[in-house]
C-alpha cells in the first residue's frame, strides 16, 4: 500500500527519531560485543520494522517498495548491523513467500515474520555457487510427500536465529543450470540441519552470518514454493527486490557520513581556521553530497518504477552498483576528512568505512551487477 503523506512522514520520522536515540548510541557496544542487544529487537519489532514489506493481510505494514527505501535510507543512519536484525523478515528471507507462496503458506508463516516472532533466512550461496548461483548441487529428491534435502549452504546471513529457511536445492540432476533449481521453504527444527558457528567478519559486527548443512532433511512437498524447477526465477526476482532495499540502505549510510563529515570540519581547526574553510575539503564533500543525491534520486525512481508494476531488474542492479560503489567513495573520502581521527576507532568512521565493504559484494557483487545491467541493456536496445 502507498501511505498517504502524512503517515508515511509519521513513519520515517519515528524511525529517524529511534535511530538518533536508540540504535546509534549503541553502536560502539554492538560492535564490540558483536552482538544487538535482545530489548532493540524487541522494541523493532514493537515499531513493525520486522513486517515493512509483508502485506497487511498479514499482519505487516505492507509498504510500497518507494516507502521502504525511505525507511531503509533511515535505518542506513546507523550501524548496518541493526538492519541486519530485520534485513532477512523484510528482503530475502520473506519475499519468495511474499510472491509465490501459496495461501496457506503465506497464512501459515507470514504473521509470525511481520511480527517478530520468527527469524528468516535465504539460503541460495553455496561453496561452488557464489556468483554462479545457478550452480546449486544442494539436491532434493523426490519421496512420496516429502522431498529430502542434502547439500551444504555458505554465508547465510541471519541463520543461527532463523527458524525458516528459503532454500534454493537441485531438483534435477540432469539439468545442471538454472532450470533444475526448486525453491523450499524449510522449518528449522527439522531433524538434519546443522547451523555452523557465525564467522569472523570485516565488519557489521552484529549481524551474522553461517554455514548450514542439511543431512537427509526431510521437506513435505506442500513446502515448496512455486514450481518444480522455478527457484531459480524465485531467487532472482526476490534478489532484484533486495538489490533496490540495499541500495537504500547505502543511500543511508553515505547520507550520515557526509552528516558527521561536515560536523567534523566545522569543529575541527587547522591553520586558524575550521577545516571547512578549505576548497579541497569542499571538494571532498561536494564529490560525496552529489554522489548520495544521484544514488537516492536513482534508487527511489527505481522504487516507483517497481510500485507502478514495471520490470527493474536493470534498475535494481544499476541502483545497487551505483549505490554500493558510491558509499566505498565516501566511506574512504569520510576517513580522508577526518584524518587520523578517522583511521582512530573513538570516532567509528573505521567502523563504517568496514562496514560498508559487503555491500558490493553480498546480493551480488558489483561485477555481477554489471552482468546484469549490460545483458538487460543489450535486451532492451539501449
Ligand atoms: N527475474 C526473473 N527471471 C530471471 C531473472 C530475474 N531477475 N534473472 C534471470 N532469470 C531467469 C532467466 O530468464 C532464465 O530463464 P529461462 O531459462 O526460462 O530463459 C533463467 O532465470 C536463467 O537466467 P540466466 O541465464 O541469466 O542465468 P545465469 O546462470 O547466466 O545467471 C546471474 C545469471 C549471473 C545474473 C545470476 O546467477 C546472479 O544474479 N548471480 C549472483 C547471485 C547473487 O546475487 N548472490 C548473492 C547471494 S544471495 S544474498
Amino acid at each position: 500500500m502507498a501511505f498517504d503523506a502524512e503517515t508515511r512522514e509519521q513513519l520515517i520520522d519515528t524511525v529517524r527519531r529511534f535511530v538518533a536515540e536508540r540504535l546509534r548510541p549503541l553502536e560502539a557496544q554492538v560492535a564490540e560485543q558483536d552482538r544487538v542487544p535482545d530489548e532493540i529487537v524487541r522494541e523493532m519489532a514493537d515499531l513493525g520494522l520486522f513486517g515493512l514489506s509483508i502485506p497487511e493481510a498479514f499482519g505487516g505494514l505492507g509498504l510500497a517498495m518507494e516507502d521502504e527505501c525511505l525507511v531503509a535510507i533511515e535505518l542506513g543512519r546507523t550501524s548496518p548491523a541493526f538492519r541486519s536484525v530485520i534485513g532477512t523478515n523484510v528482503g530475502i528471507g520473506s519475499q519468495g513467500l511474499v510472491m509465490f507462496g501459496t495461501p496457506e503458506q503465506k497464512a501459515k508463516w507470514l504473521p509470525k515474520i511481520a511480527s517478530g516472532e520468527i527469524v528468516t533466512s535465504f539460503a541460495l550461496t553455496e561453496p561452488e555457487a557464489g556468483s554462479d548461483s545457478a550452480a546449486v548441487q544442494t539436491r532434493a529428491r523426490r519421496e512420496g510427500d516429502v522431498y529430502v534435502l542434502d547439500g551444504a549452504k555458505r554465508y547465510i546471513t541471519n541463520a543461527g536465529k532463523a527458524q525458516l529457511f528459503t532454500v534454493m536445492a537441485r531438483t534435477d540432476p540432469d539439468r545442471k543450470g538454472a532450470g533444475g533449481v526448486s525453491a523450499f521453504l524449510v522449518p528449522r527444527d527439522l531433524p538434519g540441519i546443522t547451523v555452523g558457528k557465525p564467522e569472523k567478519k570485516m565488519g557489521q559486527q552484529g549481524a551474522h552470518i553461517h554455514d548450514v548443512s542439511f543431512d537427509g532433511v526431510r521437506v513435505p512437498a506442500a513446502n515448496r514454493l512455486g514450481e518444480e524447477g522455478e527457484g531459480f526465477k524465485v531467487a532472482m526476482q526476490v534478489l532484484d527486490r533486495g538489490r533496490l532495499h540495499i541500495g537504500a540502505v547505502c543511500v543511508g549510510v553515505a547520507e550520515r557520513l557526509i552528516a558527521d563529515c561536515v560536523a567534523y570540519a566545522n569543529e575541527r581547526k587547522q591553520f586558524g581556521q575550521p577545516i571547512a574553510q578549505f576548497q579541497l575539503i569542499q571538494g571532498m564533500l561536494a564529490d560525496s553530497k552529489t554522489e548520495a543525491l544521484a544514488a537516492r534520486a536513482l534508487v527511489l525512481e527505481t522504487a516507483r518504477k517497481r510500485d507502478a508494476g514495471e520490470s527493474v531488474t536493470l534498475e535494481a542492479s544499476a541502483s545497487k552498483y551505483f549505490a554500493s560503489e558510491m558509499v566505498g567513495r565516501v566511506a574512504d573520502r569520510a576517513v580522508q576528512i577526518f584524518g587520523g581521527a578517522g583511521y582512530v576507532a573513538d570516532y567509528g568512521i573505521e567502523r563504517l568505512y568496514r562496514d560498508v565493504r559487503i555491500f558490493r559484494i553480498y546480493e551480488g557483487t558489483s561485477q555481477i551487477q554489471q552482468v546484469v545491467i549490460a545483458r538487460e541493456t543489450l535486451k532492451r536496445g539501449g
